[in-house]
């Protein structure tokens, strides 16, 4: 039985991967930092809770690290541990920069020390091209990036690449664009719409959602399919670098539209930046106001990968399609308003 660690097993990808591993009869560890509330409700909501051994893993203690590799020695390890939210990096900086750079380099030393064998997975991110270079981005497409998240994980992608070209080891970052599901974090922008929708539609809140920068554009694709290929990039049989993308780029007010439209809504835009809102014409009702409370201090305006390279040699590309991705999210947030 192959065996396989996650760190970040609480998180949206942790889940899905971690099921995805056990239908293909991993051996699966989770990974979890041990807090005052421990949830494990994606872990519950996947039905894999008690099929998963849980372990205790903080990514800033060596010493955890190194213990874990000299018992478990895992024959894969993907890495999904991170400080994940953007804005949330401006505010603590050094400690994204602790977990999501230097995180990797003692995993990595770890790894290095005690299981040379173990195959690494690194959660690299389109974050890392920011202010972009080039449209759509490849895997070498010169990185720009634009907050502390980005370039603690750029730090961490670099070191990836060159623990596996100073010692051999199978270390490959999956650079993923960004990937939601209805088990998204709520502070991401696309679970913040879908559940505020679903609020509105079901318990008939009137109250509009707030809003930063609805001009930016992202490549977004389904949770279930990229954790995907991460399996697939540690299945080859050398280690590279992959885009995991859909090839296909959407703006934040697209997604508002389309997911507003499923709701019956029918917004209509009115005014401009700060000023800007989106009413619904059949109502009048503002359903959504631009809030710069939610602006960033950089912006990153536009993404699109090309996942040419995935395809090519992996035989990857994406199931769910951009507007399947959005029903799925606001059908399954107003079923769970309505249990609720
Ligand atoms: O923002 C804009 C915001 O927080 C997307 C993470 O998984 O993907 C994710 O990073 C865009 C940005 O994701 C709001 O300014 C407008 O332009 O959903 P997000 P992200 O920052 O792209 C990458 C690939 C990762 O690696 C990250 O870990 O939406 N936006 N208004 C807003 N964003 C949020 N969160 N909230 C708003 O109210």
């Amino acid at each position: 039985m192959k065996t396989a660690m996650i760190s970040g097993i609480t998180g949206q990808d942790g889940g899905y991967l971690a099921k995805f591993l056990l239908s293909k009869g991993y051996k699966v560890y989770g990974l979890y930092r041990r807090g005052a509330t421990n949830t494990f409700s994606k872990l519950k909501e996947h039905g894999i809770l008690d099929k998963i051994e849980l372990l205790d893993f903080e990514l800033l203690e060596f010493s955890n690290i190194c213990r874990l590799m000299i018992k478990y020695q895992p024959d894969e390890f993907y890495n999904l541990a991170a400080q994940s939210f953007v804005a949330t990096s401006w505010e603590e900086p050094v400690y994204t920069i602790q977990a999501d750079g230097l995180g990797v380099v003692y995993l990595l030393e770890a790894i290095r020390g005690f299981s040379p064998k173990t195959k690494f997975y690194q959660a690299s991110t389109s974050e890392m091209f920011g202010k972009v270079q080039e449209i759509p981005q490849v895997e070498n497409t010169p990185f720009y990036p634009r907050s502390p998240y980005g370039v603690s994980k750029l730090m961490a992608h670099w070191a990836c690449i060159n623990y596996s070209e100073s010692f051999g080891l199978f270390a490959c970052p999956g650079i993923l664009f960004n990937h939601e599901s209805p088990m998204r974090g709520s502070e991401f922008v696309t679970r913040k719409i879908t559940l505020h929708f679903a609020d509105m539609v079901v318990n008939k809140t009137e109250k509009p959602l707030e809003l930063g920068n609805i001009n930016a554009k992202r490549d977004w694709g389904f949770a279930g399919d990229y954790v995907e290929m991460m399996w697939m990039i540690l299945q080859h049989h050398t280690p590279d670098t992959y885009i995991v993308a859909t090839g296909e780029t959407h703006s934040i007010r697209e997604f508002v539209e389309e997911t507003g439209k499923y709701c019956g809504f029918d917004i209509q835009w009115q005014g401009k930046d700060e000023k800007e809102i989106g009413v619904d014409k059949k109502t009048g009702k503002i359903i959504v106001k631009v809030n710069p409370q939610y602006y960033r201090p950089a912006e990153v305006e536009l993404l699109i990968g090309n996942p040419e390279k995935a395809r090519k040699i992996l035989g990857w590309s994406p199931k769910v399609g951009y507007k399947e991705l959005c029903q799925m999210m606001i059908k399954a947030d107003i079923e769970k308003a309505k249990n609720n």
